[in-house]
């Protein structure tokens, strides 16, 4: 008998625990799991880093010999293939399991579906869906890199009601209150790199690291800069908290490209056009394993992004406030449409309060 309610209570806890180490594990996904026998937690685990034991291997050696006839609530499909772990699916087969509850299935084409066969195969009974959009939403990331080895790009701004991010003269310490700063922070924890224009750096010579109230993992930063202008002196260059790319384009200035890289700089030339080719550039970041992106601005990166259809996720945090100012700069700088048929149109949205603020999230749709 298959008891929904006793099994939403542990692939919940399974859940919180991949929620916990998302963020930390690069291009693989977030996956918890729990071992149950006769109403007891005899094991779990969490996948905490790539490379490392999948969240199955922790929590059958937890475990031991009381996997035996025991039910494995899994938040991903148990893997079937030799990566830089061996298969998980086999780890069951031979932990004597009789029961696994997989949340959702694996995209990785290397898997997709195979796992849950194998285990099925071998006798054992297993139910796949319960919290699968719980999940789902924990890895939207890897869900879309291990598909286009893309990475999926996350659109943040911080702007007034009137979508202003500094004022005409420039200012902008603070727009938004502590608590969206705050969750920016956690943003870029799980974020594989921040990207931002050159507009941005010049302007605000940021630092792009993170600084949470939780221990937490810088990203790799990210600048977009056509003419290589970021100077040799700022933050993002002479700090060594975390690597530097710099996505530039064939015809920069090769003088500067040298004392960048000598700086330890990374600099990656993409399309021989006035402006960096975003779209080459995401192939370049996906080949180097680069599996998501927080892009923070500025206002003409994010609307030529947005608007060649490379934005995955917006979160978009709005300040109760107006400044105005027809030369205040503008979050999302998006190429104007004739037609409000041609507008692109947020799906999925979410507004919820951050302290002051109000935080708007959602989907780009394309269509
Ligand atoms: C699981 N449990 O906890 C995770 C899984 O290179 P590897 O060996 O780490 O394999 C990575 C792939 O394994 C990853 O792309 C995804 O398909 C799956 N991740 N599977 O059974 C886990 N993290
Ligand atoms: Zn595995």
């Amino acid at each position: 008998m298959i008891d929904v309610l006793n099994d939403e209570y542990y692939m919940s806890l399974a859940i919180q625990m991949a929620a916990k180490a998302s963020g930390q594990t690069g291009i693989n996904p977030a996956v918890g799991c729990v071992v149950v026998k006769d109403g007891r937690i005899v094991g779990i685990g969490t996948h905490l880093k790539r490379g490392e034991g999948h969240a199955e291997v922790h929590a059958l050696k937890m475990a031991g010999s009381e996997a035996q006839g025991a039910t494995v609530y899994v938040t991903l499909e148990p893997c079937s293939h030799h990566g830089k772990t061996p298969p998980c699916s086999d780890l069951i087969i031979h932990s004597g399991a009789a029961r696994v509850v997989v949340a959702a299935t694996d995209p990785n084409p290397v898997v997709s579906g195979t796992g849950v066969n194998r285990l099925r195969e071998h006798g054992i009974e297993v139910s796949t869906g319960l919290m699968e959009e719980q999940s789902h939403a924990l890895n939207e990331k890897f869900n879309k890199y291990i598909a286009t080895r893309l990475p999926f790009v996350t659109l943040k701004t911080a702007s007034t009601l009137d979508g202003k991010i500094a004022t005409e003269q420039g200012d902008s310490k603070w727009v938004t209150g502590s608590v969206a700063r705050e969750q920016t922070h956690t943003l870029r924890h799980q974020h594989a790199a921040i990207m931002v224009g050159i507009g941005t750096a010049l302007a605000d010579d940021p630092q792009l690291t993170t600084r949470a109230a939780v221990p937490a993992i810088h990203p790799v930063r990210i600048i977009v800069d056509s003419k290589l202008r970021l100077p040799l002196g700022a933050r993002v260059v002479r700090d060594k908290t975390a690597p530097t790319i710099v996505l530039t384009t064939e015809g920069a200035d090769s003088e500067k490209r040298r004392l960048l890289q000598e700086a330890g700089v990374e600099v990656i030339a993409c399309g021989d056009g006035p402006s960096v080719d975003m779209r080459a550039a995401l192939q370049e970041l996906g080949r180097m394993e680069i599996g998501s992106i927080l892009l923070e601005g500025g206002g003409k990166l994010s609307g030529a992004m947005l608007d060649q259809g490379l934005i995955d996720k917006v979160v978009l945090y709005y300040a109760t406030k107006f400044i105005g100012g027809a030369s205040a700069p503008q979050n999302i700088a998006l190429p104007g449409r004739a037609y409000m048929s041609e507008a692109i149109q947020l799906e999925r949205v979410q507004v919820e309060m951050a302290g002051e603020d109000i935080c708007v999230t959602g989907y780009p749709g394309y269509g």
